[in-house]
């Protein structure tokens, strides 16, 4: 196969003409394709076979031991001129840059079959949707990318018709960390990465693509690219309202999106339209509308169980791809908190020794098909995409940051999203558990500088008198003996809940410095253990804390210097004065 557009033609043979690859193969995104690389990965041995009775069409694939994660360290934004990357990304000048990428690609494929993957992020039929190629040489990614977009012919279809799309060139190398880059050319809509098969590295449709790229292309042309799910929340009524919730990797966005009601919320539904990246637009009537541009879940397996996300249990019990998971002495995937089973083998294809570690990578991931989801929205396949009701921010702090308080207008929302931090997760190299501040859960995603970015919402304002409301949440806060004082899971519907009828003006708050905050009664906790005093210890407010905290903040923005919008410094002077 080839194509009939002429710049793609010329860019594949381009590039297979720098890597040298034995083989070419245009995907097409078939059942018969995905199952024929499966067979061909089963003898290599990138795929292990689970436990067929049990685990249908599910194989496991051990990474690298050293490439489990991204590499923000050696991630890259290649823009012209160095501010507009901004003090948040790692830069390098384009064409030193493609020096020095183009030398590791030379010759990287040879013995290889090099794939050439069309895929389209979002509806294949939706305006908001945006296409784009990878070209590699892992299967695994081939596979991984079926699952995760549309892929294949329809895309292709596409990119003859519109002649746009987004270049990605990606080679696992010889997995060496020390020859390992992942660089996006915002300006060339174009992304290069060497010598990592991981997620976040090497499936480029997602990080690279959907948020970096793609929040570049959105600064430009007038819409949004954000690290946020989409969920939608039915009442026993029929009233259904669709939120948007930004939190950083590994702090439970796909268990939020999948949420499963408390059992004494009877006739309450919820369903999943995203679990990790919402392209945002306003429509002609100045609501915020969002889609999902992604088709799969690529979501952290250890803490699955029934308890803690039923539906994702379910849905991994077929047709999943597992990574850097243990396993047990029947051949089923096992990690940690699983609930059944004892692990024979661990991550590495050692026998299991808890002197070695957890038998699962904290960062194991499954990859499957959205579809699978029992709560699947059939509306993430709408080429219109939801209006979004609520914005919700969130991160992970032991203190400070209260159960949930919603901002005092969309330009306050901004300042609560900028201000996000969070303790830090195996979802990316580097240490655990320190506080880093992470903007709308953006910090590694956002492909253009922080400061241009905050104009970007705050000109949100002036586009529309119907924006959603915004909100943060904290289901992490914890007493000092280190508990966690809210259950989280499925009650975290309670607090959807009040944030839904506060959009709809029927729920009571306080005003306070940081914005408005419920009063214990106005959360419903109904069946809880909860005692009063930990929820006033949820919601308390504590202002020499948040005196800190936003000195903080206003530090970290004035680190952006004069491009940093000055009615954001407003926002935090005004937060202060409130404080006292
Ligand atoms: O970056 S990944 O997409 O691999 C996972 C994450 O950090 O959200
Ligand atoms: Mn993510």
């Amino acid at each position: 196969m080839t194509t009939k557009n002429a710049p793609l033609q010329q860019w594949t043979d381009e590039v297979a003409a720098l890597t040298k690859p034995d083989k070419i193969h245009w995907c097409d995104g078939s059942e018969a394709e995905y199952n024929q690389l499966v067979e061909q990965m089963l003898v290599t041995g990138d795929l292990l076979k689970l436990r067929a009775a049990t685990y249908p069409h599910c194989y496991l694939h051990r990474s690298d031991p050293s490439d489990v994660a991204r590499v923000e360290h050696l991630t890259y934004v290649c823009s012209e001129n160095e501010e507009d990357a901004g003090p948040n990304n790692n830069w390098m000048d384009p064409s030193e840059a493609h020096q020095k990428i183009n030398k590791l690609f030379d010759g990287c494929m040879q013995g290889r079959t090099m794939y050439v993957v069309p895929y389209c992020m979002g509806p294949i039929k939706s305006p908001y949707a945006r296409c784009g190629v990878e070209i590699t040489d892992s299967a695994y990614v081939v596979i991984n990318m079926r699952l995760m977009t549309r892929m294949g012919q329809a895309a292709l279809d596409r990119i003859e018709r519109e002649g746009q799309f987004v270049r990605g060139l990606h080679s696992i190398g010889d997995l060496d960390p020390e020859r390992r880059f992942i660089m996006h050319f915002p300006e060339e809509l174009s992304i290069q990465s060497f010598g990592s098969g991981y997620g976040g590295n090497a499936l480029l449709g997602k990080k690279c693509h959907a948020l970096r790229i793609a929040s570049w292309q959105g600064h430009r042309e007038g819409w949004l690219a954000e690290h946020m799910l989409i969920v939608e929340v039915e009442s026993p009524e029929g009233e259904k309202h669709y939120l948007a919730a930004a939190f950083p990797s590994a702090c439970g966005k796909t268990n939020l999106a999948m949420l499963i009601p408390p059992k004494s919320y009877k006739g309450w539904k919820v369903r999943t339209l995203g679990d990790d990246i919402a392209w945002l637009h306003l429509d002609a009537t100045g609501r915020l509308r969002a889609i999902n541009p992604e088709s799969g879940y690529f979501g952290v397996v250890p803490g699955t169980n029934e308890k803690t996300n039923r539906n994702a249990y379910e849905m991994i019990r077929h047709d999943t791809i597992f990574t850097n998971v243990g396993v047990t002495s029947d051949n089923e995937p096992w990690w940690e908190d699983k609930q059944d089973g004892e692990p024979a083998t661990d991550w590495q294809g050692r026998p299991y020794a808890a002197a070695n570690g957890p038998a699962a990578h904290p960062n194991s991931r499954f990859t499957v098909s959205a579809a699978q989801n029992p709560g699947y929205s059939p509306l993430a396949d709408d080429p219109g995409g939801v209006p979004i009701s609520a914005i919700i921010f969130g991160g992970r702090r032991r203190e400070v940051a209260p159960l949930v308080y919603q901002s005092k207008d969309w330009k306050h929302g901004v300042l609560v999203g900028a201000g996000v931090a969070s303790e830090t997760t195996a979802a990316a190299a580097g240490q655990i558990g320190v506080t880093r501040r992470d903007p709308m859960a953006m910090k590694p995603f956002c492909g253009y500088n922080f400061a241009d970015y905050w104009s970007h919402w705050l000109s949100f304002a002036e586009k529309s008198e119907s924006l959603p409301k915004i909100f943060h949440v904290n289901w992490f806060r914890q007493d000092s003996d280190g508990n966690f004082l809210w259950p989280g899971f499925g009650d975290n519907l309670r607090v959807l809940r009040w944030i839904i009828d506060r959009c709809e003006g029927r729920s009571g708050a306080t005003e306070t410095a940081i914005g408005y905050l419920p009063s214990p009664g106005d959360i419903d906790i109904s069946g809880l253990d909860l005692e009063p005093s930990t929820m006033e210890a949820l919601l308390n407010l504590d202002k020499e804390q948040w005196r800190q905290e936003m000195q903080e903040i206003g530090k970290y923005l004035e680190a952006y210097g004069s491009r940093l919008p000055q009615e954001l410094l407003e926002q935090q002077r005004a937060v202060l004065k409130d404080l006292g």
